[in-house]
């Protein structure tokens, strides 16, 4: 079954051609455009309490300050060849992993701009989670924005340089980079659409994250596409209140920002009252959430603040038509629901204009093409959709059918539209974080009192999903809880960690010894 076809997406009188999505060849070289042209625009403002060291966005005492276009092209243009003088080479790979800061993205789009391949990462993972990226990506270099994580990448890696956002070298060798070669002069916006961009870990179903590797011409043809979709200029402006470090907030929010020409006010973390409040400071026109958060703005009793908003949209877990009703009847605003992957980036959305269904993700992006199968399986394929995993070519040919990407959600068409049924895969998704029952039950699995586990999603009404175990005892007593979630806490992020631990005598299991985990729910 195909949906509908992403033509309907279009406004009137657009003469749109897939072509056009990677015409400007890279996201850097789009932005130097657009920062040439309008060199005034703000593009953004950092009130998130200058976390990255340094705190650019301050502007020496008077409070936060807008950071205009040529000035962000100034800084990433200096961020730039300040990498190279660390003796980094065109195509080297950078783990970046920070919170929400304007150093952060200056430093991030730097990078990019120089043609390096950047690994973002979550920065609440723990020292067991950071290690696995650090021996799997083997980068040159690791912003990070907090001493003690460069502690932990000094003790993964002991060669690898580690600089502040501000790229002040805070550990490793500075001639583990680039060997003896020294400072290099790396070309700026040199890279092409195939030219691989980020390298994103994403949870693989074996239990640990694997790399997608994501193209300059993904990235563009994403953004391009969002743009046109939700009809986002230079006039909007964004409150950013999502980790900066994952495909939604990176890809979808800020980057697409800065190809249009808009402004992005940007927040530490997502609290519903900084949220509307930095909403009607700022004038803003746009937000983008999880549902958890529209779950908390929906309670709060200044929901109605949202009808401000020219665009609400939600993605990265399902949003509940309840959910979305409820905002609808006390807000007057209809969220768009879109949806998409770290891997293929953003491919289905609801319209901005004529029905936003509630329950349901819309049709494909312009470009994008998406297919349901009888058994529900949703497949894409366009220029957003990644290359394939890191160093993993087996996993790569597991997930393409003739050139279509498995998503691994089901789905049905109902009436043009993708509504998703839930997934094929053990995927749990807690408050837009995706958590693999595998990585969880191996982790528990490594406790002396575990005999075994079996780790599932519980509904929440707030989270979507919460991450809850099942855990047969090895011996006698039951091994202490609050031991077990401490062991937990320290080997996995919060948000992968069992809200919930229930001791069972056994795991049902089929006749071939595989769990079946939908008894367990
Ligand atoms: C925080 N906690 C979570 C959690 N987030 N637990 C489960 N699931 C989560 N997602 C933990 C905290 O560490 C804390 O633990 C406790 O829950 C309560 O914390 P809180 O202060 O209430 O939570 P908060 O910090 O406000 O975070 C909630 C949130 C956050 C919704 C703002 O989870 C978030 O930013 N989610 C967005 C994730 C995201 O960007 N996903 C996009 C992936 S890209 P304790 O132990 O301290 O009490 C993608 C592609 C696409 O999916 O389509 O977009
Ligand atoms: P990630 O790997 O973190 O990029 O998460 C991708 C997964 O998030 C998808 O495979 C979906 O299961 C889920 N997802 C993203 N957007 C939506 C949405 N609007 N509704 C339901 N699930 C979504």
């Amino acid at each position: 079954m195909h949906p509908r076809p992403w033509r309907d997406h279009l406004p009137a009188g657009s003469s749109f051609q897939p072509e056009d999505l990677t015409a400007h060849r890279s996201l850097p070289r789009a932005w130097a455009r657009t920062w040439a042209r309008h060199p005034a625009t703000p593009v953004l403002l950092d009130v998130s309490g200058g976390s990255g060291a340094g705190g650019g966005g301050g502007g020496g005492g008077g409070g936060p300050k807008w950071c205009r276009a040529g000035e962000l092209d100034d800084l990433t243009r200096a961020g730039a060849e300040g990498l190279g003088r660390l003796g980094l080479e065109r195509g080297d790979r950078v783990l970046w992993s920070t919170a929400s800061s304007l150093p952060a993205v200056v430093a991030n789009i730097a990078a990019l701009r120089a043609g390096l391949v950047v690994v973002p990462v979550n920065a609440a993972y723990t020292e067991r989670e950071l290690t696995h990226v650090v021996s799997d990506v083997r980068p040159s270099l690791a912003i990070v924005d907090d001493p003690d994580r460069a502690a932990v990448l000094a003790r993964a890696d002991g060669d690898l340089v580690v600089v502040t956002p501000d790229l002040e070298v805070v550990g490793g060798t500075r001639r583990a980079v680039g060997g003896d070669a020294g400072p290099r002069a790396l070309a700026l916006d040199a890279a092409g659409p195939d030219d691989v961009a980020l390298i994103a870990y994403t949870s693989g179903t074996t239990g640990s994250p694997k790399g997608a590797v994501l193209t300059h011409g993904n990235l563009l043809a994403n953004s391009e596409s969002i743009a046109l979709t939700w009809r986002w200029d230079g006039e909007d402006r964004l409150v950013h209140a999502l980790p900066i470090f994952h495909g939604h907030g990176l890809c979808v929010a800020l980057y697409t920002s800065l190809l249009v020409g808009s402004s992005v006010v940007l927040l530490a973390r997502f609290d519903v009252d900084a949220v509307l409040d930095a909403c009607a400071a700022h004038r803003a026109t746009m937000f983008f959430g999880v549902p958890t958060m529209y779950h908390r703005l929906a309670a709060s009793s200044r929901v109605g603040e949202l009808a401000r908003l020219r665009l609400a949209v939600s993605g990265s877990a399902p949003l509940s038509a309840e959910l979305h009703r409820a905002i609808a009847e006390s807000a007057g605003t209809q969220v768009l629901e879109r949806y998409g992957m770290t891997e293929t980036l953003m491919t289905l959305s609801n319209p901005y204009e004529g029905e936003r269904r509630p329950g349901t993700v819309g049709f494909p992006f312009p470009g994008v093409e998406a297919r349901v199968e009888d058994d529900g399986d949703l497949f894409v394929r366009g220029p957003t959709v990644f290359s394939g995993y890191w160093e993993r070519p087996a996993a790569t040919s597991e997930s393409f059918f003739d050139g279509w990407f498995r998503t691994g959600d089901l789905g049905v068409v109902e009436d043009g539209y993708v509504r998703l049924l839930g997934r094929s895969t053990e995927l749990i998704i807690s408050g837009g974080y995706n958590v693999y029952p595998a990585e969880v039950e191996d982790v528990l699995l490594g406790h002396p009192s575990v005999a075994e586990v079996a780790v599932t999603g519980a509904p929440s009404e707030e989270w979507g999903e919460v991450v809850c175990a099942w855990v047969v005892p090895d011996g006698a007593s039951p091994p202490d809880v609050d031991a077990l979630l401490a062991y937990a806490a320290e080997r996995l992020a919060p948000y992968k960690r069992p809200r919930r631990v229930q001791f069972v005598d056994s795991l049902p299991r089929n006749s071939l010894g595989k769990v079946r985990r939908s008894e367990l729910r």
